[in-house]
């Protein structure tokens, strides 16, 4: 049947050729072809450009059918269709077909980053579970590089380490955001390559000093809080050319306001540009407010007690952990109604996300929208005596990450393999089709793909800045954990789950493990290069 076809396509070649050498095309071939533009989402108008295109019959992008409109015999505008993968436009003709260089579908990608979450507090988010999880791929051992606000947020806009950013925390002189390189990131790659793009809610630490009149590169729209992160009573910097500022009402909760500006936008923007929001409310961050309809829902909850909850010995930990007194009852009275607070006020990032997905599917965009859920550190809620994050402890350094992608289209799934926050830039620009910034991260592309590929092993944590805990770097495999301090002092937890994975028994001086921690150290030096600021040579 093959050799058939090959035949008479070959005869059909031979008798244009033949009509074209005595000079009376009564037909035309389509002649070659070129796109205008060469990339864009799933609905975007593509004009093809070519000749003899006026008896056009079928227009497919990479094999998937699409609606067109034959504008005359050098022009066919053609509409990405759903499903579309990148590749190249073919154009049919009742006299044969032509086919285009590549077409770049890119994606829209919404990026929903919390502010303080848990990574183990998405059971509490229904729209979460359902709608992301329940559709997406779970990662179940997601970290930061650094779990504090601005060095994770300058990372996760980066693909970069604390020590290639520079930012190792919030204030200078080890961080914050006049001290941030804001040149590059993934909102001048996605924006270079063509995307519509937005900033809604924090932007990083001490952004404030420039009273929301300052836009970094790459961002088309901007709706950054100008005055401090909050819940009530703040002010919103709108394009950095003025300021709006909110009240007291309950219409006034930041996680509703930038809900309603991320809809408005999805809603109006132009079919025609891929979108790439960045949406960052202030929850649960503290003072943990929940909004007026979910305060007192988990009234009755039941107190949060782990195993190192309270750590009662605390002698193998370093000077710093030794220095923390036990919890009294009304500081676990605190944390307890904290935690309530910070998961009531999830309540509302979870409309967020509803709001948001119903505007992608109303506006045709779902089917080929990446959209992320992650937090920018972890938290602790008492255990090892502690209240909030900084520490390389696991409730602090882990964060949630879900993605969901439908043009993958892989059932929902859990990858177990150590991600992080520098991740997500490198993934973000591969699948936009935009040119790669330099990045320490990897992309994630192939695990959404489900593909098999080399992963890291090895995993680095650093921080420097803040009180109490010393400057320090951690490296972390799936099994075991060294944390090695400015102070030299040093931490190895064995993290499996029969062993110690509420990190209660610090293992450095255990003869058994000596060359376990020799080999681990040895690839933490090489790691945590260059060393963060005065963190001496170990
Ligand atoms: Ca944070
Ligand atoms: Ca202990």
């Amino acid at each position: 049947m093959r050799l058939r076809v090959g035949r008479i396509a070959t005869a059909c070649v031979l008798v244009a050729a033949f009509i074209t050498s005595i000079g009376t095309p009564a037909w035309a071939q389509p002649g070659s072809i070129s796109l205008d533009p060469t990339h864009g989402p799933v609905g975007a108008t593509v004009t093809i450009n070519g000749t003899g295109l006026a008896q056009t019959t079928a227009v497919s992008f990479a094999g998937t059918d699409a609606a067109f409109t034959i504008e005359d015999d050098e022009h066919v505008s053609a509409t990405v269709p759903p499903g579309a993968e990148t590749g190249p436009v073919q154009v049919d003709t009742t006299d044969g077909s032509a086919t285009s260089d590549p077409f770049v579908v890119q994606p829209n990608i919404v990026v929903i980053l919390t502010d303080d979450q848990r990574w183990d507090s998405l059971s509490l988010m229904p729209t979460v579970e359902s709608e992301l999880v329940g559709n997406g791929l779970t990662f179940t051992n997601a970290f930061v590089e650094n779990p504090l606000c601005c060095p994770s947020r300058t990372s996760f806009l980066t693909g970069l380490d604390s020590h290639s950013t520079g930012i190792y925390a919030n204030d200078a002189p080890y961080g914050g955001f006049s001290m941030f390189d804001d040149q590059t990131t993934v909102a001048t790659a996605l924006q270079g390559a063509g995307y519509e793009t937005s900033l809604l809610g924090k932007y990083l630490n001490h952004y404030a000093v420039s009273a929301g009149t300052y836009v970094p590169p790459g961002w088309t729209h901007w709706r950054a809080f100008a005055s401090e992160a909050k819940y009530y009573d703040y002010d919103l910097s709108v394009d950095g050319t003025s300021i709006q500022s909110y009240g007291k009402s309950p219409e006034d909760y930041s996680t509703d306001v930038i809900a309603s500006i991320a809809d408005t936008e999805i809603r109006s923007a132009s079919p025609q540009d891929p979108l790439f929001l960045w949406i960052a409310p202030f929850a649960p961050h503290g003072p943990s407010t929940p909004a007026p309809r979910d305060v007192g829902t988990l009234d009755g909850i039941d107190p949060w007690r782990p195993p190192n909850y309270n750590e009662a010995d605390v002698r193998d930990k370093p000077a710093y952990m030794q220095a923390m007194p036990l919890l009294s009852p009304e500081d676990q009275a605190t944390i307890d109604a904290d935690r309530q607070n910070q998961l009531e006020s999830l309540g509302a990032v979870d409309d967020l996300v509803k709001s948001t997905l119903r505007a992608l599917d109303a506006t045709g965009r779902l089917g080929d929208t990446i959209v992320v859920f992650a937090s920018d550190n972890g938290f602790e809620w008492g255990e090892h005596r502690r209240e909030g994050k900084l520490v390389p402890y696991e409730e602090s350094v882990r964060i949630p990450l879900v993605i969901r992608w439908d043009r993958v289209g892989a059932p929902a799934a859990n990858d177990k393999r150590l991600v992080e926050n520098i991740d997500l830039t490198p993934t973000l620009e591969r699948a936009a089709g935009a040119a790669l910034t330099p990045v320490d991260g990897k992309s994630l592309l192939p695990l959404l793909q489900r593909q098999r590929v080399p992963w890291r092993q090895h995993m680095l944590i650093e921080h420097a800045g803040g009180s109490p805990q010393p400057i320090y770097c951690a490296g972390r495999t799936h099994k075991d954990v060294l944390i090695h301090y400015s102070t030299g002092e040093e931490e190895y937890y064995r993290l499996g789950p029969r062993a110690d994975p509420y990190e209660l028994s610090n293992r450095i001086s255990k003869p058994r493990f000596a060359s376990r921690i020799a080999t681990l150290r040895d690839k933490l030096r090489s790691m945590c290069t260059p060393r963060p600021p005065e963190m001496p040579a170990f």
